[in-house]
């Protein structure tokens, strides 16, 4: 036994034994090696005295060895930074264990015994917040994905599945609020003014959504009663004061609860739900079964503090994270590369679910814009993985776009094929033949095959496959009949050099020129490198809308005359189509003059003109809602323009989308100061009405920002100053923090001094001036992380900052300035939050992509980075990639 010698501190590596020794070649841990555990753990009991600065943890597990496993003796418990008091087997203290690295090893004679370890922890100095970690006096814990370790030693794996009895103590003054997954079972007074709580959770669950909260909090308390009667009680746990903010968490989650019975059939299974917002939190929030715990962003709400972005954003969070009661809990994963499996499904789920609540058109629309804006880079670049990913070194840095967003649109296209009737069929056989199980994608696939009745054979391969599959449509036009003609690449990603051809359902109609109508919308799928189809019975030429709705995550290249793109952006009766044919206008330009391709003075006025009449028509067309309005005024990100290009200049693309954002703004000036005035006296409410009224109040600000500063500036100050709520408030701002107006500053110190103290806003005024078009904004950022508010402690604040600046503008300043304050970042966080420090390392990871100059800058602050010694395995597994 050599527990006493290991150092406190140990190693993340499992391959390395000594501790001291940084983490440089973590092992990877690869898809086609799963075994099945060789021991399961039926039951755990866990016993805690907790703490902030020293807990105890006694954990008493069941453990039965597998039949289905190697038979191995040797029980492996994970552990990571934590060293065992003692160890028992079948309640005698016991000699034969050893560690490994990190895990513990016991060796077991029988088939069935009780293995009780005690471990300590000091909440107070886990950074990382993984584990069990203090956050402002309380005690919280992460587990997902591996965190549990921390805590105790366990398999920590998603295919051991235990029922879990948790008791916990402390000081009464300290702790008054003791919670843990599923029902409280029995509470107590102890000696010394402390208290315990005992909680039992029925539902066998994998050890990542163990969840325990211990400090002062105060619940808004509601109940909902489900469609068989049961009445649910529902509490959000929040600070003493935050109670009134809690009220729009709560809506969603009754709404939550309510659309999941209907459209998807299922029934919340505890008497309780209990949701903790806590304000240091790596990530949104965590769905532990019947204890969710939340970032306090997507919990806290209030018309004077919250934006309209803000509550929407609440709304898909409480509803995602309800969700996983049955996608992610009931039926869990059974590995870590399934990650999908639960993320996927559960993003769509909240995907729909708000497209209930809210518009439908804009929702989607959204989601896209999400997808091209942090997808569709991530699928080209070196971290591009498959939605089901084959490897990884560290599973933190697997939470990504494509699993979660990409790996929606593909179960959403499953459910474009078969239609949403025969989906649900599909579904619902999918949660009764794995209810309780640990599955994988494989899994559901065949459950939609079965269910739905549909041949998925092929289309597996969106599991398997990385990269954004490219499509070209080309349309000839020969007496009466249109052919399209398709024809689709998926490029090379890294370790996956050839591609097979995916299947690609794409909505699609024609429109006739005249009469502005289409003859109805036909779903094509390919699934071969080309294919066409024909059309037959028009007169003239017709339009060719495609790929509606959005119906697959694919790039599309339909090569359209500017003339049909206005002909879409004025007609198209599918929302999310005529937003495409204005980008698509926007795009075609932008990439004609960055690319070098128009350079004739003419064919760039002619296009501007076009962009500048379509624009004028969806500012005055009556038949628009001011939501719908406002998305097709947005113009496409810096950073999906520059996805267009295989190697970009974003300092010509900054130029030269402001520069078209400026003759807008100049050319339009007093249509979009009618906008304004007319959108300024809707009064504030949450009704469509006047969210859509802000939206457009902001955006015309934004255009005049760039077109007429002066008269930018006096709106934004009437709007500062007239503002009721924080999304005109912070609209307002938005625009003065990008303008060099002396206002800038005073407004700036008002909203400070308004905010001080409330963390969630205080964020909002980092991100504004680090986000901002202002030509100083390095210095600025600069100048913030110095700020008596800034800290690299809080992943919230330490995000406000820095994330909202790598955003192209600024970050790609000449000289590599930007590039150098993110790799000092990541090097200064990374000993503290590796998770949060390795999500910075993907911008500089786009070099390849980026001019010559800007390239070997960045590139050369990656290799500054690499060559920092005892990098995480997070940050090392993202840096070596992005240099490989
Ligand atoms: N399962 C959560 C996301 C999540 C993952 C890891 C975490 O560790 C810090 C926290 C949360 C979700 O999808 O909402
Ligand atoms: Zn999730």
């Amino acid at each position: 036994m050599d527990i006493a010698s290991r150092p406190s501190e140990p190693s993340t590596n499992p391959e390395t034994a000594d501790a001291a020794v940084p983490p440089h070649a973590p092992a990877t841990i690869r898809r086609e090696d799963y075994q099945q555990p060789a021991w399961l753990v039926p039951e755990v009991a866990l016993d805690f005295a907790l703490g902030l600065e020293a807990t105890r943890v006694e954990a008493r597990l069941s453990v039965a060895r597998n039949p289905a496993g190697n038979g191995s003796p040797t029980l492996r418990l994970a552990g990571d930074g934590i060293t065992a008091e003692s160890v028992a087997v079948d309640g005698a203290p016991h000699g034969a264990w050893k560690m490994d690295g990190p895990d513990l090893l016991v060796d077991l004679p029988g088939e069935v015994h009780e293995v009780t370890i005690v471990t300590w922890t000091n909440p107070a100095a886990n950074s990382q917040l993984m584990g069990l970690y203090a956050s402002n006096g309380m005690l919280c814990t992460q587990c997902e994905a591996e965190g549990f370790r921390r805590i105790t030693f366990h398999p920590d794996r998603p295919d051991v599945l235990s029922i879990y009895r948790v008791r916990m103590s402390g000081t009464k003054a300290q702790f008054p609020v003791l919670l843990s997954n599923g029902n409280c079972t029995a509470r107590g007074e102890g000696a010394d003014g402390t208290h315990w709580a005992e909680w039992y959770d029925p539902w066998p669950k994998p050890s990542y959504l163990f969840a325990l909260v211990a400090g002062d909090l105060v619940a808004n308390h509601d109940t909902f009663t489900t469609i068989s009667g049961r009445t649910v009680d529902l509490n959000i746990w929040v600070r003493d004061g935050d109670q009134d903010r809690t009220h729009h968490a709560m809506q969603a989650l009754k709404d939550s609860m309510k659309w999941d019975e209907e459209a998807f059939g299922r029934e919340y299974d505890l008497d309780l739900f209990n949701i903790v917002a806590v304000s240091d939190f790596n990530m949104g929030a965590m769905e532990n079964k019947g204890l969710n715990v939340f970032n306090t962003r997507y919990i806290l709400a209030d018309p004077d503090t919250a934006t309209d972005m803000d509550y929407d954003g609440i709304e898909g969070v409480v509803a995602h994270e309800y969700f996983h009661n049955w996608s992610g809990n009931r039926v869990t994963c059974r590995d870590w590369f399934q990650l999908s499996l639960k993320e996927g499904f559960t993003v769509l789920r909240d995907q729909l679910f708000s497209q209930d609540m809210g518009s439908e058109a804009v929702k989607r629309i959204e989601d896209v814009r999400i997808l091209r804006a942090a997808q569709f880079p991530e699928d080209s670049g070196p971290l591009a993985h498959p939605i089901r990913p084959d490897s990884y070194q560290e599973i933190s840095n697997f939470y990504t776009a494509t699993v979660y967003n990409k790996g929606a649109e593909v179960i959403r296209m499953m459910r474009t094929m078969v239609g949403p009737e025969r989906f649900r069929k599909g579904t619902d056989l999918y949660f009764d033949r794995h209810d309780g199980e640990a599955a994988t994608c494989e899994d559901f696939v065949k459950a939609i095959e079965d269910g739905a009745g549909a041949d998925l054979g092929q289309f597996r391969r969106w599991y398997a496959q990385a990269g954004t599959p490219r499509v070209e449509a080309r349309m000839d036009f020969a007496e009466g009949v249109a052919t399209v003609t398709l024809t689709q690449t998926v490029p090379p990603t890294p370790g996956q050099p050839g591609k097979q051809p995916v299947v690609i359902p794409l909505r699609l109609a024609l429109f006739d020129r005249a009469s502005g109508a289409n003859r109805g919308e036909e779903l094509v799928v390919l699934r071969e490198p080309s294919m066409q189809v024909s059309f037959a019975g028009f007169a003239e030429r017709p339009v060719l809308s495609i790929n509606r709705g959005f119906s697959a995550p694919i790039a599309l290249d339909a090569g359209q005359a500017t003339a049909d793109l206005v002909f879409l952006a004025a007609h198209d009766d599918d929302p999310f189509a005529r937003y495409e044919a204005m980008q698509q206008l926007v795009v075609q330009h932008l990439i004609g003059l960055v690319g070098g391709a128009m350079l004739c003075q003419a064919e760039r006025d002619a296009g501007r003109e076009a962009i500048g009449r379509a624009l004028e028509a969806v500012i005055g067309d009556p038949a628009l809602d001011d939501l719908m309005r406002g998305e097709l005024m947005i113009l496409p990100g810096e950073t999906y323009l520059a996805e267009q290009l295989a190697v970009a200049d974003p300092g010509v693309i900054h130029e030269e989308r402001e520069g078209l954002k400026a003759w807008l703004g100049a050319q339009l000036r007093d249509q979009l100061i009618a906008l304004h005035e007319r959108a300024s006296a809707v009064p504030y409410g949450l009704s469509a009405e006047a969210r859509g009224a802000r939206k457009i109040k902001t955006q015309a600000l934004v255009y005049l920002a760039a077109g007429a500063p002066e008269v930018a500036a006096d709106l934004a100050v009437q709007q500062y100053d007239a503002a009721d709520n924080m999304t005109d408030r912070q609209g307002a701002l938005m625009v003065l923090a990008g303008l060099d107006t002396p206002l800038r500053e005073v407004k700036l110190a008002a909203f400070h001094q308004r905010y001080a103290g409330n963390a969630l806003v205080i964020d909002k005024w980092f991100s504004l001036q680090a986000g901002s078009l202002h030509p100083r904004v390095v210095d600025h950022v600069k100048a913030l992380s110095g700020h008596p508010d800034f800290t690299l402690t809080n992943p919230n604040r330490v995000r406000s900052l820095y994330m909202a600046f790598t955003a192209p503008h600024a970050f790609h300043a000449q000289g590599g300035e930007g590039y150098r304050m993110i790799a000092d970042l990541i090097v200064a966080l990374d000993p503290i939050n590796p998770q949060t420090a390795a999500r910075f390392v993907a911008p500089l990871g786009r070099w390849r992509r980026v001019e010559p100059m800007r390239s070997a800058l960045m590139r050369a602050e990656l290799e500054r980075i690499a060559a920092t010694p005892g990098l995480s395995k997070d940050t090392f597994e993202q840096v070596s990639k992005s240099l490989g």
